[in-house]
Formats: structure tokens, C-alpha cells, sequence
């Protein structure tokens, strides 16, 4: 919560209601940008990125993997949560506690108080790799928000409402944001235009994504 004191706002991190039940904490990931690229690193050298063939057939343009006891997987038979990493045959790597923290403190920032993910998917983007205009609802309790971390090159995130159908707006996400997405922005359709292509000074021609998740 903001403090009053002598009439003033003690700043908190800002807050940015991006529509009900979606707060974007701008930067708020930045100052554990070091630690979380190297816990990536780690993760990646256990579970690597690899691009997940959706039931249809296509293959995605966004490298994926997964730390958590749980992992997103798609292939030919569908989407699911498996603890198992198909490539390897082992458990995914387990969830780095600053990871975790980051997240709970990010949903508890946004009003969801004791968040608890069992899942973290790993999204990385190369220019010209997008994400289709889709809803999260693989996970059991929906009532759960999800929180995404952005980080390296900056996107253009597409919000929609609850039809395929409905507008989107468009939202600039750029290295360090995080965003809370609960309540009634739960299950609205979303997706990431194409990459641009650029450089940025930690991760190169790169955006990496995390979404926290409670799955099960
Ligand atoms: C709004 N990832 O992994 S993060 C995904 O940037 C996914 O990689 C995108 O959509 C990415 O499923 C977007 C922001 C996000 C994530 C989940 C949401 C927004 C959401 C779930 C419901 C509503
Ligand atoms: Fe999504």
C-alpha cells in the first residue's frame, strides 16, 4: 500500500492499471536483472529453449522451457502441465527462490496477496517471432493472477477482452517490466506482435519472457 505522510505519496513502485485486474509494475524486475538472467542461464543449461510443435502441427516461433514442478509443454496430443521435461526425460529445474519471490511480491504489489506459482514458463523471442492472440486456461484455478517479467528488447503486447473478437490495445513492454494479470483480465485473449529487431546491451537480438503461474 502507498503511505501518506504529511500529505505526500511515499513513492511505492508505480503502479499502472492497464485495464481491471491487469498492473503494470513498471521496472520492477530491474534492479534482479543480473540474478534472474543468470538463473535463467542455469535453467536453460538443464531444460534448453526449443521451439514446441502446437497440436496442429506448426512449429512455434518462440523458444520455451520451464522451471517449476510443473512445465507448459504442447505438442501434437495438446497443451498441458507435465513435471516432466519431454526433450529430457528429467523433472524440470525447480523454481529458483528469488524467482518465486519476485513473483509474489509483484501479485502482492497488485492486491493478489500469497500468490504461490508451481510453474514458471520461459518464453524467448528472436526479431520476427510473435504470439498469436490466445487465453491462458491450461491452469486449474483461474482465480490465481498470472505475473509476466519482461525482459531484453522490447515488445508490443496486444490485450484483448474476452472474445477473439474484441479490440486489442497495445502495450509497449520493455526490459524490467512485470505484469499482474488477475481478475477479470484473467482470461482475456493476449499475444506479442513480431519482434523487432534490435540490440540490447545484456541480452542481444532477445526478449525473454517468464510467466509465473499456479497450475495445479
Ligand atoms: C494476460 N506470453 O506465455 S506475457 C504466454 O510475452 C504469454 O511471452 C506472452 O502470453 C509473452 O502465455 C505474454 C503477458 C501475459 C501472460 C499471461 C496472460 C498476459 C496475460 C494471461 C492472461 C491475460
Ligand atoms: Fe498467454
Amino acid at each position: 500500500m502507498t503511505d501518506l505522510f504529511d500529505g505526500f505519496e511515499i513513492a511505492g513502485p508505480a503502479r499502472e492499471p492497464l485495464a481491471p485486474g491487469a498492473v503494470l509494475l513498471r521496472g520492477f524486475a530491474q534492479p534482479h536483472a543480473t540474478e534472474l538472467l543468470a538463473a535463467i542461464e542455469a535453467i536453460a543449461a538443464q531444460a534448453p529453449f526449443r521451439r514446441m510443435i502446437t497440436p496442429g502441427g506448426h512449429q512455434m516461433s518462440v523458444a520455451m522451457t520451464n522451471c517449476g514442478s510443473v512445465g507448459w509443454v504442447t505438442d501434437r496430443s495438446g497443451y498441458r502441465y507435465d513435471p516432466v521435461d519431454p526433450d529430457s526425460g528429467q523433472r524440470w529445474p525447480a523454481m529458483p527462490p528469488l524467482l518465486r519471490q519476485l513473483a509474489e511480491q509483484a501479485a502482492s504489489e497488485a492486491g493478489f496477496a500469497a500468490f504461490a506459482p508451481d510453474a514458471c514458463l520461459i518464453n524467448c523471442y528472436e526479431p520476427g517471432a510473435k504470439m498469436s492472440l490466445h487465453q491462458d486456461r491450461d491452469e486449474r484455478d483461474v482465480g490465481a493472477p498470472i505475473v509476466s517479467v519482461s525482459l531484453g528488447l522490447p515488445a508490443t503486447f496486444l490485450f484483448g477482452g474476452l472474445k477473439r473478437s474484441d479490440k486489442t490495445q497495445r502495450y509497449r513492454l520493455a526490459h524490467g517490466d512485470v505484469v499482474v494479470w488477475g481478475g477479470p483480465a484473467r482470461l482475456a485473449f493476449h499475444g506479442v506482435a513480431p519482434l523487432a529487431d534490435g540490440e540490447h546491451a545484456r541480452l542481444g537480438r532477445r526478449r525473454i519472457n517468464l510467466t509465473f503461474r499456479r497450475a495445479r
